[in-house]
Parts: C-alpha cells; sequence; structure tokens
C-alpha cells in the first residue's frame, strides 16, 4: 500500500494488480469485532434479570447506561400528546415526505393475489401471505438520533398490516425521546415505545414485562449488545421471538472512473464514515492514473476537515481502502468478494454495471444518486445487511414483516393421482399410517 503523510485524512491505497490475492482478501477484511463471547456474557445477565424482574430490571438498566434517572415507567403508551411532537414545519415536511416514499415503495411489494398452482389435476397448491402480528422495532440512540430508522422500520410494518407495532428506542438523559422518533411513531401507529437499549429494550420486547407486551419479531440495527441480545432471545426456543437479521457496522463501497466527479466520491464515502469509527468505506478506482486519485484524495482530506464529526470520520477512514483496478469486470468481483452494505456506481453506462451485482445491501446508480438519498427519503430502506451478510440475506422489506402460509387443496381425483406416489413413498419410510391415510380413503388395501 501507498503511504500517507502524517495529520493527513486518506485510505490506504493499494494497486489490485501488484497484489496477491491473498493480500487483496486481507485488505478487504472488515475491522475487528470485540469478541462476541464476551458480549455475549454481558448480555446474558442483562436479559435473564429483565426476564424475572420485568420492569424494574429495564428501569435499572435505563438509569444505568442510559442515565436517565428520572424515569420512572419504561414505556410511553400512544396517543401521544401534542406536546412530545413539537417539530418545526420543515422537519414535518421532510418527514412525511420521506414516509410516504417508503410506503409507495413498500405497499408495492405486496402480494395481492394467493399463489396457486394445480400441480396434478385435482391436486392444488396454494401460498397466501398474513402479516406478522406483533412487531418490535429497535431505533438505536448513541452518538445520533435516528428518526430515519424509525421510519425505515415503522413503515413496512405498517404497510404489511401488522397488529401491534412497537418501538423501541433509549431515552436521552431527562428521560425523553426525540419528538421526531414519537412523530414517526404516531404515523406509523405505533401502539407504544420503549423507553429503553442495549439488551434490556430486547429482552423487554422478547418476553415482555408488566407493562410492555411481548412481540413475534425484533428488527432493527444496533451496537454489539443489540445484535448479541437478539442473537440470544432468538435461540431461546421458549422466547418464540425471530429477528431480522446480525447487524454491524455501516459500511458503503463506492466504483468511480474517470467520469465521476471526485468531489461526489469523497462526499459519499465521508457520508458513510461519519457514521462511527467502525465503519467502514472502500474505494474501487477503475483506471484512475495518480492524477485523478490525488484529486479524489485531496477533496477526501479537505471535506473531512470541514465536518463537525471528523474525528469520528479519522477514526473510521484508518481502517478504509482504496483498491485501485483496471478495469469494471475486476471492479466488481471485488465488490461482490466485500458484499458491501450500500454500493455506489459512480461510472460510464452505471445502469448497465447493476447486472453484475450479485452480493449487496442496496445499490446507488450514478452520480445523481447519494447513499443519503436511501438514508432518507427516497423509498428503498436503509436498515441493510452489514458484515457480508449480504451473500445471504436481503434488507428489511415488507416480506420481513409476513409470513407465508401454503395450502393443498385435493379433489377426489387429485388423490387418485398422487396417492401411489405417497403411498410408495411413505412405504420406503416405513411409515405405514401415514400410507393408510391414503389407502383407506380410496378404497385400497
Ligand atoms: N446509513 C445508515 C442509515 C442512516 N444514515 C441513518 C443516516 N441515518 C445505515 O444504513
Ligand atoms: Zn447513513
Amino acid at each position: 500500500p501507498a503511504g500517507n503523510k502524517p495529520g493527513r485524512i486518506a485510505m490506504k491505497r493499494y494497486n489490485a494488480s501488484k497484489e496477491t490475492p491473498e493480500a487483496i482478501q486481507a485488505a478487504l477484511q472488515r475491522p475487528s469485532q470485540r469478541s462476541s463471547d464476551q458480549i455475549i456474557s454481558i448480555c446474558r445477565p442483562i436479559i435473564e434479570a429483565v426476564k424475572t424482574r420485568g420492569d424494574a430490571a429495564v428501569l435499572e438498566y435505563t438509569h444505568k447506561f442510559d442515565k436517565a434517572i428520572s424515569l420512572t415507567s419504561p414505556v410511553l403508551r400512544a396517543p401521544y400528546p401534542e406536546s412530545l411532537m413539537q417539530l418545526a414545519p420543515e422537519t414535518i415536511k421532510a418527514i412525511d415526505i420521506s414516509f410516504e416514499n417508503i410506503r409507495k415503495f413498500h405497499a408495492a411489494q405486496k402480494e395481492d393475489k394467493p399463489l396457486v398452482v394445480e400441480t396434478m389435476p385435482g391436486v392444488v397448491c396454494s401460498r397466501f401471505v398474513r402479516p406478522i402480528e406483533r412487531v418490535g422495532c429497535y431505533v438505536p440512540g448513541g452518538t445520533a438520533v435516528l428518526p430515519s430508522t424509525a421510519l425505515m422500520l415503522g413503515v413496512p410494518a405498517m404497510v404489511a398490516g401488522c397488529k401491534k407495532i412497537v418501538l423501541a428506542s433509549p431515552p436521552r438523559p431527562d428521560g425523553s425521546v426525540t419528538p421526531e422518533i414519537v412523530y414517526v411513531a404516531h404515523k406509523v401507529g405505533a401502539e407504544a415505545i420503549v423507553l429503553a437499549g442495549g439488551a434490556q429494550a430486547v429482552a423487554a420486547l422478547a418476553y415482555g414485562t408488566e407493562s410492555i407486551s411481548k412481540v413475534d419479531k425484533i428488527l432493527g440495527p444496533g451496537n454489539q449488545f443489540v445484535t448479541a441480545a437478539k442473537m440470544i432471545v432468538s435461540n431461546d426456543t421458549n422466547a418464540g421471538v425471530s429477528i431480522d437479521m446480525p447487524a454491524g457496522p455501516s459500511e458503503v463501497l463506492v466504483i468511480a472512473d474517470a467520469t465521476a466527479s471526485p468531489a461526489f466520491v469523497a462526499s459519499d464515502l465521508l457520508s458513510q464514515a461519519e457514521h462511527g469509527v467502525d465503519s467502514q468505506v472502500i474505494l474501487i478506482a477503475v483506471g484512475l492514473n495518480e492524477n485523478q486519485l490525488g484529486a479524489i484524495e485531496d477533496e477526501l482530506h479537505a471535506q473531512a476537515n470541514a465536518l463537525p464529526r471528523v474525528d469520528i470520520v479519522r477514526g473510521a477512514i484508518e481502517h478504509s481502502i482504496t483498491l485501485v483496478v483496471d478495469d469494471i469486470v475486476e471492479a466488481m468481483r471485488l465488490s461482490n468478494l466485500y458484499a458491501p452494505e450500500h454500493l455506489i456506481l459512480q461510472v460510464a453506462n452505471a445502469e448497465s454495471v447493476v447486472a453484475f451485482v450479485q452480493n449487496a445491501g442496496s445499490v446507488f446508480v450514478g452520480p445523481w444518486t447519494p447513499e443519503s438519498v436511501g438514508d432518507y427519503s427516497a423509498g428503498v430502506n436503509h436498515s441493510l445487511p452489514t458484515f457480508g451478510y449480504a451473500k445471504q440475506y436481503s434488507g428489511v422489506n415488507l416480506g420481513s414483516y409476513v409470513k407465508h402460509i401454503t395450502s393443498a387443496n385435493l379433489t377426489k381425483e387429485g388423490l387418485q393421482n398422487v396417492g401411489p406416489a405417497v403411498m410408495e413413498l411413505a412405504r420406503v419410510e416405513e411409515l405405514e399410517a401415514h400410507r393408510r391415510a391414503v389407502s383407506l380413503r380410496l378404497g385400497i388395501a
């Protein structure tokens, strides 16, 4: 990798054609996470305490971790008082526009008609959709307030028709929730906001307490404690709760060629880098020469230094890299290998490159599509698989809030058609009662 000048905010640069595949693989490692065993052993007693002592335990942890010592109830219930959602008109307008776009895009994902297939004459198989009844949406607190995450989790729940929507978010030290989150809770019809974060919030949603009722599925990003707690409760068969996906720090991979604006590229890298010191941003530069790379690096340094969160950015950039490759085919190969949460294509004919995307959470196509539009208002969801999980998981979508139920419906003729196959396989498995359930109906010995 090329060296950096001290004090300069710059990503390590690798020339892919000069490195071994192993070196590139190593360069594309995610920053290591604190060992999950360690995190799990911190979470277990918290979950146990909430399970056995309910509200009292939730409140104790909220007093301790969120410093909200004046809080006396861990839940705020609808209807929410107007006084808790006082917002500037321009904020209301922005939330309303984003809400509507997210609603439209997720409503379009509805499968209105059941799927019906007659596999043999008289053998009708169908599949239909039902909403998950009770969902818990976790909205992280931490270094930024994230009403956008409340939108991304709450709107699809509303569109799917979930009967009970509960939000959970750590309160501020004065015990309150940001008015933006209350306003979103009101808009999506959430019946309550659990004023807690971390493992204690996850446990309250999974098991229920005196004042918080149990949910069937918990969705939403969070820190390592939230993620570990989601894993623990979803593995507890007594909890009867599922989760959306494992979550890790935010990341973006930008593929840029000579047609890309260095300022645009730098701004996209920085918009992810400002999330946290553990965020990772990757630039794959396609056929850029020293001057063109320098222009992006100059922009990155200059724009970064003008940001209020420059210190966070500096931390993220420390484990972020630039890979210089010869062509778009190699760029896409590496991107698919990394499986980024967000993939930004700032290349010639960006639209035609989408066909080569194999692994990514969400794709941002062309120079006029900064990732920020997807984070807030375009309509796509921002709750996406990180840490390489884009290889096997989808981001949050309408399907995250529903179940598919199948049904079979046979006529007598249908059973005559398919019955012999059933009887033969039952014979092979030596499950005689299965065989007889068919033979008895067909009047066969
Ligand atoms: N980019 C973040 C989501 C977010 N950005 C929320 C701003 N607010 C993770 O996908
Ligand atoms: Zn973001």
